[in-house]
C-alpha cells in the first residue's frame, strides 16, 4: 500500500498498532487516540485516558519501569503530546527499551473543535522528542512505515522510541470504551497479574 502523498487513516494506524498484540500493554491520550484504540477492539490491557491531558506518555513511562518484561505502546495525539513534550526528557533520562509512544499528528485538536495545533504550522514534535534526548524518534508518513514500526513493537529494542505518524484531520463516529477510571485500573491490574 503505497500512501506516500496522503495522510493516513487514523483507524487503520491504530489497528495495525494493536494487532496482535500479545502481552503489549496500551496507553491512549484522550479524546479521538482512545477512540482509535477503541474502535480497533477493547482489551483489559488497555489503559484509556480521559483526561489528564499531557499525562499519557508519563504513565506509560511509570507502566514501562513497573513492567519490564512487556512492552508499552503510548498512543496519543499531537495536542495531548504538545501539552505533555517535557515528559520527553524524563522518559531520554531513565531510557526504558520497552517504551514506545505513537503520536498522532493530524494538526489539530480534533476533540474541540478542530483547532489548529502548533504542528500544524511550527512545531516538529520529532525534532522535540530527539532534542531531549529520546534516541529513536522519526515521522512515519505510510503505511508501510506504520506496519515495520507494529512488527517491532513485538522485537526487543534498546531505547525507547517516538513515532510521529501524520494522519488525515478528520471528525469519526466516536467508539467510546469504559469510562469509570476505576473501573479501567482494576481490570488492567488483573490482566498484569495474570
Ligand atoms: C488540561 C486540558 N486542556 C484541554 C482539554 C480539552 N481537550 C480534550 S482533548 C483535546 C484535544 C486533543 O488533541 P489531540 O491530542 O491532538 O487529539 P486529536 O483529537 O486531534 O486526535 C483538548 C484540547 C482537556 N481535556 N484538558
Ligand atoms: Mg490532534
Amino acid at each position: 500500500m503505497s500512501q506516500s502523498n496522503s495522510l493516513l487513516d487514523r483507524r487503520a494506524v491504530a489497528a495495525t498498532l494493536l494487532a496482535n498484540r500479545g502481552g503489549m500493554i496500551a496507553v491512549t491520550g484522550l479524546g479521538a487516540p482512545t477512540y482509535d484504540a477503541a474502535a480497533a477492539g477493547d482489551h483489559p490491557l488497555n489503559f484509556y485516558l480521559w483526561g489528564a491531558m499531557g499525562g499519557a506518555a508519563m504513565i506509560g513511562l511509570g507502566l514501562a519501569l513497573a513492567q519490564p518484561d512487556r512492552h508499552v505502546l503510548v498512543l496519543t495525539g499531537d495536542g495531548e503530546m504538545l501539552m505533555g513534550a517535557q515528559s520527553f526528557a524524563t522518559i531520554a533520562m531513565q531510557r526504558p527499551a520497552n517504551l514506545s509512544i505513537a503520536i498522532v499528528d493530524n494538526g489539530r485538536y480534533g476533540e474541540t473543535g478542530g483547532q489548529e495545533s502548533a504542528t500544524a504550522r511550527t512545531s516538529d514534535l520529532t525534532a522535540v522528542a530527539a532534542g531531549f534526548g529520546i534516541p529513536d524518534a522519526a515521522t512515519l508518513t505510510t503505511m508501510d512505515e506504520v506496519a515495520a514500526f507494529a512488527a517491532s513493537l513485538h522485537q526487543p529494542q534498546t531505547a525507547p522510541r517516538v513515532r510521529v505518524i501524520k494522519i488525515r484531520p478528520e471528525d469519526l463516529v466516536r467508539v467510546l470504551p469504559v469510562r469509570d477510571g476505576a473501573t479501567i485500573r482494576t481490570r488492567i491490574q488483573a490482566a498484569l497479574a495474570q
